[in-house]
């Protein structure tokens, strides 16, 4: 896991022989600043690395502002916001608010999941809200969750195919 107290360089300037054409594109994985877990964010770094993306995890309790200058200095094909101990609704919505007022990051494609509240009960006027507020998908704790994830993922734009490519393709 990337420290969150360094600026990690996109991985083919990290590493001059890197396979950039396997690369699909590069991927931010974050937790969010009141968050301590960690094993949630391996999972989805493993996941994402297997569907062919580079994957920066900035690791847990992240501050907002962290996140958006990571972003901003990386300038990702997806960053994936991760949330488990009940807050994500909460601090997903400050902080899509302030990815989003980012003006490179305004049509950057943002994802949240987890279990962003405390109770099961108003899942989907959460995923709702958060929606409106700005993240292109959500994904609450679910069976369908980590599927829907993939089809995602999976139909994502390929950063080589889009004008001003990063991959130096
Ligand atoms: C280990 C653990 C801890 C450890 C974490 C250590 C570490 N290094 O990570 C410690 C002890 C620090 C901890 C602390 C707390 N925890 Co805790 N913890 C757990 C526990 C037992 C396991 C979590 C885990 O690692 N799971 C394995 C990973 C791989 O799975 P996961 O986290 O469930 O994530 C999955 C999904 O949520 C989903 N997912 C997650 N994010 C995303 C994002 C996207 C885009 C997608 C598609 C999917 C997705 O995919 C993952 C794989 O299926 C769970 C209970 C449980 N059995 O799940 C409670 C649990 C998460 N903790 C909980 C709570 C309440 C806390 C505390 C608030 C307790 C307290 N009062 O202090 C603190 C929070 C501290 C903080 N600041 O965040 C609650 C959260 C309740 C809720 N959301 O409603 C849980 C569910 C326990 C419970 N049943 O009450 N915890």
């Amino acid at each position: 896991m990337s420290s969150p107290h360094t600026s990690p360089a996109r991985p083919a300037e990290r590493e001059p022989g890197h396979d950039t054409a396997r690369a699909r594109g590069l991927v931010v994985v974050s937790g969010v600043a009141s968050d301590a877990h960690t094993w949630n964010l391996v999972f989805l770094q493993l996941l994402i690395e297997e569907l062919g993306y580079e994957v920066v995890n900035l690791g847990p309790c992240v501050p907002d502002e962290m996140l958006v200058e990571e972003c901003r200095l990386l300038e990702p094909d997806l960053v994936v916001i991760s949330s488990v101990n009940g807050h994500g609704h909460q601090d997903g919505l400050r902080l899509i608010g302030r990815l989003r007022a980012c003006e490179s990051l305004v049509a950057t494609p943002v994802a949240i999941g987890g279990k962003l509240a405390i109770s099961d009960d108003n899942a989907e006027r959460i995923a709702r809200e958060l929606a409106a507020a700005g993240y292109d998908a959500v994904f609450p704790d679910g069976a369908a969750g980590v599927a829907e994830f993939r089809n995602f993922v999976g139909v994502l734009p390929r950063p080589s195919l889009t004008a001003g490519s990063r991959s130096g393709a």
